[in-house]
């Protein structure tokens, strides 16, 4: 019996080397035994890749940015693993094919791994999954590692949380759409970016978000609004340029494995509280919602009393 992983696959994997690499990735979304024993082993070699978040829309053009991403990692001397969440069901593999088109200029690049994920059958667990084939790049030795997720649904919009700095990317359009995307993804942007700049309403939709953002409160970033044409590359080097930026204001907090993991353990976390303030039943919370219909209380007093009440052992379930 063995109690690690096959020493050779270890020793592969944190020499970088490819088929050991996929090999451990299938693994890993299988959840085989041997995917979690290797996990293990490989904890202590965590933490050292950047990793960014590329979230937005369907369309926005995504795929092409990271795409052009990889050229500006590349050019600057760094390697780069991509971990693409395919929104679509795992037996069409169309946009899965699309991606390896879109991204395709770079796929046989010695300092290049571009990995797909298929959304579905990961039993919720979405950007667990997603958060392990990052690590294995990570223990692969590529320095910055993208993640590709469509913002549009819980499991998604969590994988992006992984991240150590959140890029949105959305098309130039009209306010309804910019709307929309404040509902959901803006709010965790850490760059947001216009991406088809080359199409009209680009700086419209600049001021827009821009205005957006200005209401937000931050400590130590404030997040930033950049044009780029993924298809031309124009934007693309000062787009690199704020994430890497990003990555130095926020070093201390955000990167390293330790980081990556509590951002798992809240975005579960909060899901929980979600949950439970929704449904929980009873006369104060009642009261509660009472209150901030009346007027008399605000929502954000109100969301910590209904935290303190969710935590109190009779509301457990
Ligand atoms: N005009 C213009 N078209 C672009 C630009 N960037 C991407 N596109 C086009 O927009 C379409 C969608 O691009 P993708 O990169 O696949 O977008 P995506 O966000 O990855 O899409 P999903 O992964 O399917 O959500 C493609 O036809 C791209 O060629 C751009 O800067 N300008
Ligand atoms: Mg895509």
């Amino acid at each position: 019996m063995k109690a690690g992983p096959q020493k050779d696959t270890l020793a592969a994997i944190l020499a970088g080397e490819r088929r050991a690499l996929a090999r451990a990735m299938s693994a890993v979304e299988n959840e085989t035994t041997a995917g979690k024993v290797l996990l293990h082993a490989l904890q202590p070699h965590l933490g050292r890749a950047r990793v960014i978040g590329i979230t937005g829309p369907p369309g926005a053009g995504k795929s092409t940015l990271v795409n052009a991403l990889i050229g500006a990692w590349l050019a600057r001397g760094a390697s780069v693993g991509v971990v693409a969440v395919d929104p679509s069901s795992p037996f069409s593999g169309g946009a899965i094919l699309g991606d390896r088109i879109r991204m395709g200029e770079h796929q046989a690049h010695e300092r290049v791994f571009i990995r797909s994920l298929a959304s579905r059958g990961h039993g919720g667990g979405l950007s667990r999954t997603a958060a392990r084939v990052v690590d294995l790049l990570d223990a692969a030795g590529y320095d910055q590692i993208m993640l590709e997720t469509v913002g549009a649904g819980q499991s998604e919009v969590e994988v992006a949380e992984i991240a150590d700095t959140r890029v949105v990317v959305c098309p130039p359009g009209l306010g309804d759409e910019v709307q929309a995307l404040k509902a959901g993804i803006l709010e965790i942007a850490d760059i947001l970016v216009v991406n088809k700049c080359d199409l009209p309403f680009a700086e419209r939709t600049e001021r827009e978000l821009q205005a957006m953002l200005s209401l937000r409160h931050h400590e130590l970033w404030t997040p930033q609004v950049v044009r780029t044409s993924a298809t031309s590359g124009a934007g693309v080097p000062a787009l690199a340029d704020l994430i890497e930026r990003h990555g130095a204001a926020c070093a201390s907090q955000r990167r390293s494995h330790g980081g990556r993991v509590r951002r798992l353990i809240a975005a579960s976390a909060a899901d929980w509280l979600k949950r439970r303030v929704e449904t929980m039943a009873g006369a104060e919370i009642e009261q509660l919602c009472a209150l901030v219909q009346s007027g008399e209380l605000d929502y954000a007093s109100a969301d910590l009393r209904a935290i303190e009440l969710a935590l109190r052992p009779e509301y457990k379930t």
